[in-house]
Parts: structure tokens; sequence; C-alpha cells
């Protein structure tokens, strides 16, 4: 996994929290459910992009519109698609941004990013707001893991071996930031689908 720590100016941080703010205004954060029992999330999520990832009873998916509004997903603002090719290159086209945002007692559990239909473009994930530990296992959920501390401008890439790792986020820790208004975390994950 490559860690980019502090990659993005305190600038470009407020630059994404405004197009966040007017993704959010279009497509609503809505809460993702666990597939069959439909315990809820405790993050909330939204999307840009041709795609978006949902989960709800039916399952783990990508669609083209969001489960609520039923509306497309706004397009990925252009000042991502730039970061996405700095790092990633012209070889990749980002087809969907997720959009999680994490209260202070949200996280997310140990997982793979394996819904998409190919793995060897990276995932790129952008941390804004409050810092979070972040947990990075192997490629098998029983392998070990390490944690450490993401901040905000933080960008990571799974890539190459990487790219199917297990992760989570373990949890946020309130006020050490002041991008956001209130204390929380958001955090941006830009994938190809297809
Ligand atoms: O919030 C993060 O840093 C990780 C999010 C994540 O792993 C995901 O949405 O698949
Ligand atoms: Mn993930």
């Amino acid at each position: 996994m490559r860690h980019l720590p502090k990659y993005l100016s305190l600038e470009e941080q407020n630059q994404l929290l405004e197009m966040i703010r007017e993704i959010t205004s279009d497509a609503p954060l809505f809460i993702p459910t666990m597939p069959r029992w439909g315990t809820a999330f405790s993050v909330r999520m939204t999307n840009c992009g041709d795609y978006g990832w949902v989960a709800d009873k039916s399952g783990y998916r990508y669609q083209s519109f969001h489960p609520d509004t039923k509306k497309p997903w706004p397009k990925i603002p252009t000042q991502l698609l730039d970061i996405w090719h700095d790092l990633v290159g012209e070889q990749w086209r980002a087809e969907a941004c997720l959009i999680n945002y994490y209260a202070p007692n949200a996280k997310m559990g140990l997982h793979q990013d394996n819904d998409e239909a190919n793995f060897d473009a990276p995932v790129l994930s952008i941390s804004l707001g409050d810092d979070c530990i972040f947990r990075l296992g192997g490629l098998k959920r029983s392998d070990p893991t390490q944690s450490f501390t993401l901040n905000s401008g933080d960008i990571i890439l799974l890539e190459k071996e990487s790219r199917l790792k297990f992760h989570g986020v373990d949890r946020i820790k309130p006020n050490t930031s002041m991008l956001l208004s209130k204390p929380g975390r958001l955090n941006l994950t830009m994938r190809v689908v297809n």
C-alpha cells in the first residue's frame, strides 16, 4: 500500500469540502445496511461518478443511481479527476467515487474492496477532517494486521499486491482537525468498476 501523508494542502482540502457540499445537496448521504440482516452501517455514504457503491438487503453492488432519490449520481469533479490522474496515470478512468462520512463514533470493519470487475486498477482513498486509526491486514482475513493514523489530506493507494488487502477504520479521533465544522471524518474512495 502506498501512503502519501499530507498530500493535499489545506486549500485543496477546503476546495474538496466545498465540492462534497455540492454533491451531497444533490445526492444526500444515505444509511447503508448489511445484506441479509439489514443492520445499519455506522458510516453514512453517498457517491459521485458513473457508478456508486451501495449496500442494502439485496447485497453490495455498484449502481448508476442514488438508492433514495433514484437520480443518477453527480459527476466526479475535475479536481478529483486531476488527483486521480496525477497519481494513477492516464491508463485508468475513475468510474466511481464513494464518499464516506464518519461521525465521531463511526467505524468500518475489516473488509476487501472486491466488488469491482477488475483488480488491476488501483483504489485511491483521500482522508479529510479528523484523524482516524486505519487498519491494514493481508490478503486473508486471518493475516496479521497493523494500524496507523491517517490525517486530513493524506492519500492512500491500494495497488498491485496490496489491491486486495483487508483494511478498515478502527475509530475516529474527534477534534484532531479543524477542517470540518463539527467533529467527524470524510473519506473519498475512487475506483474503476468495470
Ligand atoms: O474510510 C476509509 O479510510 C476507508 C473506506 C473504505 O475502505 C471503503 O469505503 O471501502
Ligand atoms: Mn475499503
